[in-house]
């Protein structure tokens, strides 16, 4: 099982918003993550900067390169798009974190 972890950045004010549209994930979206193999998805906030920290378990993670390609993902990134910086296509900006210590 491999971790991935990338940082996203959400907008100033938006806290209760994000944590909001998170608690209620729609189920099609979980069962999409679920059925790449993603499993013990995190994402954890920094208060001070807004700056996301998704980390999760993934057997194949190239599996993932699929996910942008999927019509739930792409209707969930336009959703989230007004809350946090996105890319031209409603994909949220993620910029890949380095593994460096890890007591399992
Ligand atoms: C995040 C972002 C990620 C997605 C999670 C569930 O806000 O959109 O891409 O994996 O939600």
């Amino acid at each position: 099982m491999k971790r991935v972890a990338f940082k996203m950045q959400l907008h100033q004010g938006q806290v209760e918003e994000y944590k909001r549209r998170h608690d209620e994930i729609w189920p099609e979206l979980v069962a999409l993550l679920k059925s790449i193999g993603i499993e013990d998805y995190s994402i954890f906030l920094d208060p001070d900067t807004f700056a996301l920290f998704g980390i999760l378990k993934i057997e194949n993670p190239a599996l993932m390169d699929e996910l942008p390609k999927h019509p739930v993902m792409q209707k969930w990134w336009k959703y989230m798009g007004d809350i946090m910086d996105a890319n031209p296509d409603n994909s949220p900006v993620s910029v890949p974190l380095v593994d460096v210590f890890h007591l399992p």
